[in-house]
């Protein structure tokens, strides 16, 4: 795992009773949630943690777009929207004897790619045992726009093999297999690349090894979770993976994916809280 101490970016550490959590100013990335001193997310030990490119692990969010589900991606290429890879501004902070919390928004809207009118801010709250992630879209415009995003969630595993992933079920698309419909398994175990798109809004899921909860995730304001895992194969070719590290990790995402439109005028929140 990454103590990030190779960082030569600007970072935040949020601390309330015996929970703490780190964040890149770069990407308004959380990097890392220790509940009880116990970590939640992965971040790769071959993380690029200098800006040149987007964090491996961690929570990257991605905004105003998910994947490839631009228009143009093909000409630009620029998968996961415009606000991973760049710096992020302090709006807030506040501490009560509840929570710590700090209000984050990105500072370079000068992209042709991003849509006139449409803004955002990311809410991390960190409570004694919990963290939540609120991506707030806001529409300035007289007519709505097209949004997808996600809070690209990855969490650390013993050995991937062994977990099972409990509250989904019902069909998926399945982007490993290029987008055909699949049927989410019982129970659903990992022994190959998963990267599905499962079109649910069921608001928790959860991480188990024997019957064990290692991790429980709430999700509200989704159309859709992602499930991914790139396998040993797929890990191999990532630049900022090393081989074997597929085996330690498992992406949940809570995600807009199939379609929205934010009204002109108009909030969303995309929220997860991990507890
Ligand atoms: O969320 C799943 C996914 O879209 C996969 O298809 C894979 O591309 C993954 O995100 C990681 O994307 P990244 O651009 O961070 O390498």
């Amino acid at each position: 795992m990454n103590d990030f101490s190779s960082s030569t970016l600007p970072l935040v550490t949020l601390t309330h009773g015996n929970s703490r959590c780190v964040i890149s100013l770069f990407g308004a990335h959380v990097l890392s949630y220790q509940q009880h001193g116990q970590e939640k997310l992965f971040v790769s030990e071959a993380a690029r943690l200098d800006g040149s490119r987007p964090i491996r692990g961690g929570i990257p969010v991605c905004w105003p777009w998910f994947g490839q589900l631009h228009p143009n991606i093909a000409e630009h290429k620029q998968a996961h929207g415009l606000v991973r890879n760049q710096l992020w501004q302090i709006d807030a902070q506040v501490k009560t004897e509840q929570l710590t919390s700090i209000t984050l928004s990105p500072t370079d809207i000068s992209s042709p790619l991003w849509p006139k009118g449409l803004s955002a801010q990311l809410v991390v709250t960190l409570t004694n045992d919990c963290l939540s992630i609120a991506l707030h879209s806001y529409n300035d415009n007289t007519t709505s726009i097209p949004l997808s995003c996600a809070l690209h969630s990855y969490f650390v595993v013993a050995d991937v093999t062994t977990i099972q992933l409990n509250g989904l079920s019902g069909r998926f698309n399945d982007n490993a297999n290029n987008g055909v419909a699949g049927q989410t398994p019982t129970p659903y175990l990992f022994n190959e690349e998963v990267d599905r798109i499962h079109p649910t809004q069921v608001p928790q899921t959860s991480i188990s090894e024997d019957s064990h909860t290692i991790v429980k995730v709430l999700h509200s304001g989704h159309d859709s979770l992602v499930v991914w895992n790139p396998w040993a194969e797929k890990c191999s070719a990532l630049g900022d993976m090393a081989d074997a590290e597929y085996l330690s990790m498992l992406c949940i995402e809570t995600a807009l994916t199939q379609g929205f439109n934010l009204a002109a005028g108009q909030s969303h929140v995309l929220e997860q809280t991990i507890t």
